[in-house]
């Protein structure tokens, strides 16, 4: 075998047990199958086995089976209280809490991390193997549109309430580290949750969009019910955006209208193409007003925004009808439907034609969410990944002890803190601001940092959870593992609240509508937590770094300034990337600068900014952005297609 010249393994013991077993011609292919499960189904199938090969069978039998065990059957990694193996989480806490916050938090962070591992995993598992059903008729004949979920889904909610996870950021008995405490519950509960944590972030951005509207009294109840604690009141909201038309272009996608009634309230007409969590008790949506002449304006500006209970006092869904479940690569444990709004009752909550700006407060909270759970997915890989490295024996040592698998698993880790850091501030600033306690530029940076955040740790978790899966070999790609469930959930992050280019367009949305003033603040509060470690010596490098990517963005704002709106628009996703890596990269740096940091925290913030922390600059000198290469990108994807045969 040409791999045992090589020197690190050649010694090994292990060598020899993957010698293959000198089998006569043709009786490998016939163990195959037995060999894995004990069954011969060789012989099962009724096909003569020869005397010879017989013999060799019996002969093998009892050493294969000894072989399956040795090395074919592997230990399965075992986690314990993902809050107390969280070493950067319960240092975050403790650098920032104030102390008498810090107890409390901790004491029920610990507590809730006990109740993960022995109650809500089960729950989490249940519900990947028990996925909504839709029953559209009863034995009788009669339409009931029923969308029919587990038990363990139905705990999950019960669970969400008695635990606070949304009621913990609108009592803020911490005050502005209220909204801090509730997302590291979501963070620690969202890989155990079996997908909850997608109508947990609804409602929470339907909980968020009525406290903005400053508690209409038609809506306080509806409040309370969303924040509430206690299971049998405690409801769930749907977000229901998306059309047959598509989902990020909103404005011209949009073709749900609102007639209003005599008793001032609307009636709902459309198709709405991607509802989540279905099974929702309340959603928010956006429909087209008609106007004085009873024309249904169109554009972004045509629309607004309204509440709307799903079902009635006795069950019945309000004049809609569930077409059918949409069949997802991943989040399968949860509904997602195509309903048929017809006639169904509805409040118009926002002023007429608000509708975007409105749910945007929706929109804000559920993309915070889609980072918790983009960091929490990284998290989880990591730990089984690391806790397997430390059972499998592979080349006659533990994985943990093969540098080059330790390499690997380190480098997802450094990209999970620096994702980790972006989550942790931008709940520090929601928080802020949700308790008047946060300055313009804390509101500003949280307007820039939350697209920026969701594009980036959306995609970073792609990229983890699949080379995570890989560390495991051939068993990361087995479904009882239940790893492939957490790749596929996984996916959906840099896809639904908006994909990768429509939030790098809301960045660049950002610097616009406050005309640059995000991007000042940007750099100033990047400054800041340089200068913080300017006195740690083995930052220098990183900081240096990072001082010449802050140059190299800066100039580009400059020249792009010059360049008008088209040369951005190309330029947005890598800009995005920039800034997250550099806010990201100024994090990690901060926190390595604490008097009480780590060897690791060191090594990770440089390690951070070893990577390219301003891709934006390098592609304006590649000359990316301009026509001519806007239109060879054309080129290059058309090539051989009829589209480009028409052209020409
Ligand atoms: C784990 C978490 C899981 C969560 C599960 C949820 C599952 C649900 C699945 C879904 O429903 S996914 C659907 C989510 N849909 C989107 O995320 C929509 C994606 N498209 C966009 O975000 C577009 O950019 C947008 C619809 C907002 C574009 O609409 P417009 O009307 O063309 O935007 P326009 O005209 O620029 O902005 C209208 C107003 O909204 C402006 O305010 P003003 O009128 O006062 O100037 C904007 O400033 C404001 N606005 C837009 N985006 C904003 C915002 N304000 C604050 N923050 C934002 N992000």
């Amino acid at each position: 075998m040409f791999t045992c010249r090589l020197p690190w393994w050649t010694s090994s013991a292990a060598c020899k047990l993957w010698q293959p077993p000198r089998f006569l011609p043709g009786v490998w292919e016939k163990c195959q199958l037995p060999s894995c499960k004990g069954i011969n189904t060789t012989v099962g199938q009724g096909q003569q086995v020869d005397a010879q090969e017989k013999q060799v069978l019996e002969d093998l039998e009892m050493p294969l089976a000894k072989r399956e065990v040795e090395t074919l059957f592997q230990e399965q990694p075992e986690t314990g209280n993902q809050y107390l193996e969280d070493a950067l989480l319960r240092s975050y806490l403790k650098t920032h809490l104030p102390p008498k916050v810090l107890e409390e938090v901790n004491q029920d962070l610990e507590r809730f991390g006990n109740r993960l591992l022995t109650k809500i995993k089960p729950l989490g598992w249940e519900c990947e193997l028990n996925p909504p059903v839709f029953r559209q008729y009863d034995a009788w004949g009669q339409r009931v549109d029923q969308i029919v979920t587990c038990s363990a889904w139905r705990r999950m909610k019960e669970i969400a309430a008695e635990e606070g996870l949304i009621a913990e950021a609108y009592e803020r008995r911490y005050s502005s580290w209220s909204r801090l405490h509730q997302a590291v519950k979501l963070y620690l509960f969202s890989s155990f949750s079996g997908g909850f944590s997608c109508p947990l972030a609804m409602t929470d951005g339907a909980a968020k969009v009525i406290e903005s509207l400053g508690f209409p009294v038609s809506l306080k109840s509806a409040f309370d019910h969303l924040t509430s604690r206690d299971p049998k009141k405690f409801w769930t909201s749907g977000q229901w955006m998306t059309e047959r038309r598509g989902g990020s272009d909103v404005a011209n996608g949009t073709e749900t209208v609102a007639r209003k009634q005599p008793d001032g309230t609307y009636r709902l007409y459309g198709f709405k193409w991607f509802t989540s969590a279905a099974d929702s008790d309340v959603t928010l949506t956006l429909a087209r007003v008609a106007d004085a002449e009873g024309k249904w304006p169109q554009g972004s500006s045509g629309l607004s925004l309204f509440f709307l209970k799903v079902r009635d006092e006795e069950g019945k869904l309000n004049s809609i009808q569930v077409q059918r479940l949409k069949d997802k690569l991943g989040t399968r444990q949860m509904a997602t439907a195509e309903l048929w709004l017809d006639g169904a009752k509805a409040e118009l909550i926002s002023a007429e034609g608000r509708g975007v700006a409105s749910i945007s407060n929706m929109l804000n909270i559920t993309r915070i969410h889609n980072v918790i759970c983009a960091v929490a997915s990284m998290r989880r890989m990591i730990s089984l990944s690391r806790e397997y490295a430390r059972r499998r024996v592979a080349f006659g040592k533990c994985l943990k002890d093969h540098p080059l698998h330790m390499q690997t698993i380190a480098r997802m880790e450094v990209q999970t803190r620096g994702a980790f850091l972006l989550f942790m501030e931008i709940v520090r600033l929601l928080g802020l601001v949700e308790t008047n306690m946060a300055s313009e530029q804390d509101q500003l940076l949280l307007r820039l940092l939350i697209p920026v955040a969701k594009l980036y740790t959306g995609k970073q978790a792609s990229a983890v959870v699949v080379e995570a899966m890989e560390s495991f070999g051939g068993q990361g790609y087995m479904e009882d593992t239940g790893l492939p469930v957490i790749v596929r959930d996984t996916l959906v992050l840099s896809i639904w609240e908006g994909t990768t280019n429509i939030l790098s367009l809301d960045v660049l949305r950002s610097l616009t509508k406050s005309q640059g003033q995000v991007m000042a603040v940007f750099l100033s509060a990047v400054q800041k937590k340089l200068e913080l470690a300017s006195s740690t010596m083995k930052l220098e490098p990183a900081v240096k770094q990072m001082r010449d990517a802050i140059s190299s963005l800066v100039q580009f704002t400059r020249a792009a300034g010059s360049k008008g709106a088209a040369t951005m628009e190309l330029a947005a996703r890598d800009f995005s990337y920039t800034l997250a890596r550099t806010y990201a990269g100024a994090l990690l740096i901060e926190h390595a600068a604490r008097p009480d940091a780590s060897s690791t925290d060191i090594s990770a913030a440089r390690r951070w900014c070893n990577q390219e922390l301003c891709p934006v600059a390098t592609e304006l000198e590649n000359s990316s952005y301009e026509a001519e290469e806007a239109l060879m990108d054309h080129a290059l994807v058309y090539e051989g297609s009829p589209a480009s045969r028409s052209r020409l």
